[in-house]
């Protein structure tokens, strides 16, 4: 799938404007190509290419023929690297032309331009990382919360490998022992009996279910409670939405129809996250957009775990103020009066708590008068989101908890279904070893390590037969 022996390169700093700016270069020619673009006065480019293990060179870089930018050289030689291979990273300004340009002239001296992942797929294949810490160098890039971060982290740091390379030595353990057994089957030795076998495997089983009972799926941890606020156009639920997150990410205006997208972002709660979902208002459609936009609104409002609605005053009884008839409200529902700096409080309950008993909210409380411009109430819509997130919702994640893809958890299982297949085959070394080798095979799918050599390793490590 990798070609691995060619020389790859990519910008690595993310799009955008940015300060600094990072090209990478991975492969048997990554000095050769950085030195046709970089140069320093502190080293001839002789010197540049016999740089030792990692080092960091003051120099420019070369745009045309007589114009030149600050850049600065990072060189890694193999294997000493992140992809066990020589690497450049040129470090140089943020700007994108600039960048690309640069890159070009990388590619047009006979670097390839780097797939996605593939310096990542680099040091899987060459062995300097396993596949948990791939997959936790691209969870980490894409985390969107900080319970994805988190999970990202522990990933990186060996977790789920530690626990699967130990539960794969156990394993082997046991093959081993059952394939001596075979081997050895004539001679006078009992490396186990059938009672130490089966106690052996419940060992394992019972690790490995401990492992998958307490763990959660990547697809758990990104599916954060989704809190929808909604409601008839200029309502301000979108200056909410700012205020809630604590920065200017939606755009706000006096006209109606502002919003036409739904807007997700997460947000923290006293403990976890949550997903907090700005919607275009519902209500009269002014032209076929705000039609379209109106049906994401109302799919949002329907699939969601929290409704957020939210009513203009200024709007007094207009139907739009209250959810369409045909949708069915989630069971939870909070109910915001906003603008409440242009009412008395006491006005607005009595205009509309009625009604909002009429929507049948869950909790009593359900219901607020705000105003994001004049920052009344915002704590408190707060607390009642986060008193309307039940446990169910709530993503708790202890340091104990694994974080699995659907891949992983089913190897697991997979593994624990062969176990208990070698547990009622005890009695027939054969079969017990193929279901044992079966077991191994599905823990190495986790950690991309096989280890047939280990468990040779291990029958004549550990009973020094002397053959
Ligand atoms: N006086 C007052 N004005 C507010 C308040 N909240 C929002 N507004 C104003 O109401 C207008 C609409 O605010 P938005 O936050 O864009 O409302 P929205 O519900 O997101 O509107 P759409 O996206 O168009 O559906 C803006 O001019 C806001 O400044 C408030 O608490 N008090
Ligand atoms: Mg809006």
């Amino acid at each position: 799938m990798f070609a691995l022996e060619d020389t790859i390169t990519a910008i690595s700093s993310p799009p955008g404007e940015a300060v600094r700016g990072v090209l990478r270069l991975s492969g048997p020619t990554a000095l050769e190509l950085a030195k046709s673009l970089f140069y320093s006065e502190e080293l001839d480019s002789v010197a540049f290419l016999d740089l030792p293990g990692r080092s960091r060179i003051a120099g420019r870089c070369w745009l045309g023929d007589n114009i030149s930018i600050a850049a600065e050289a990072y060189v890694f030689r193999a294997p000493s690297s992140y992809t066990t291979q020589d690497m450049v990273e040129i470090h140089t300004s943020g700007n994108q032309t600039l960048l690309q340009m640069l890159l070009n002239q990388l590619l047009s001296n006979g670097a390839r331009l780097a797939g996605p992942g593939e310096f990542t797929a680099r040091a899987f294949f060459n062995g300097r990382i396993d596949l948990t810490e791939a997959q936790a160098v691209a969870s980490m890039i894409h985390a969107q919360s900080d319970a994805q971060l988190r999970a990202s982290e522990r990933l990186l740091e060996g977790q789920l490998y530690k626990l699967v390379a130990s539960l794969s030595e156990s394993v082997a353990h046991i093959l081993a022992l059952t394939e001596a057994s075979i081997d050895f089957s004539q001679e006078e030795i009992e490396f186990a009996n059938n009672e130490q076998f089966r106690g052996m495997i419940k060992d394992v089983q019972d690790r490995l279910k401990a492992i998958v009972d307490d763990s959660i799926t990547w697809q758990e941890i990104q599916k954060l409670p989704q809190v929808v606020v909604a409601g008839p156009a200029n309502a301000g639920k979108s200056s909410l939405v700012n205020k809630l997150l604590g920065m200017d990410r939606a755009i706000v205006s006096n006209i109606a129809g502002t919003t036409r997208d739904l807007l997700t972002a997460p947000m923290k709660l006293s403990d976890g996250e949550c997903m907090l979902i700005d919607t275009a208002g519902l209500g009269e459609v002014v032209d076929p957009l705000a039609g379209q936009t109106q049906e994401l609104s109302r799919k949002a409002l329907q699939n969601c775990d929290l409704l957020v609605w939210m009513m203009d005053p200024t709007r007094g009884d207009d139907t739009a103020n209250y959810p369409p008839e045909d949708i069915k409200l989630p069971s939870h529902v909070i109910v915001l009066v906003g603008k409440a700096d242009l009412f008395e409080t006491n006005k607005i309950k009595q205009q509309f708590w009625d009604k909002y008993f009429k929507l049948d909210c869950g909790l009593p409380d359900n219901f607020l008068a705000i105003s994001p411009v004049a920052d009344f109430n915002i704590d408190a819509v707060r607390k009642l989101i986060e008193m309307n997130l039940t446990e169910r919702h709530s993503v708790n994640i202890t340091a104990m908890t694994v974080t699995l893809t659907v891949r992983q958890r089913q190897a697991l299982i997979d593994a624990n279904n062969s176990l208990a297949s070698a547990y009622d085959s005890v009695d027939m070394h054969e079969i017990a070893a193929l279901e044992l080798r079966d077991a191994l095979d599905y823990l190495g799918t986790i950690s991309g390590k096989v280890t047939p050599d280990e468990i040779l390793g291990q029958i004549f490590g550990q009973f020094c037969i002397g053959k």
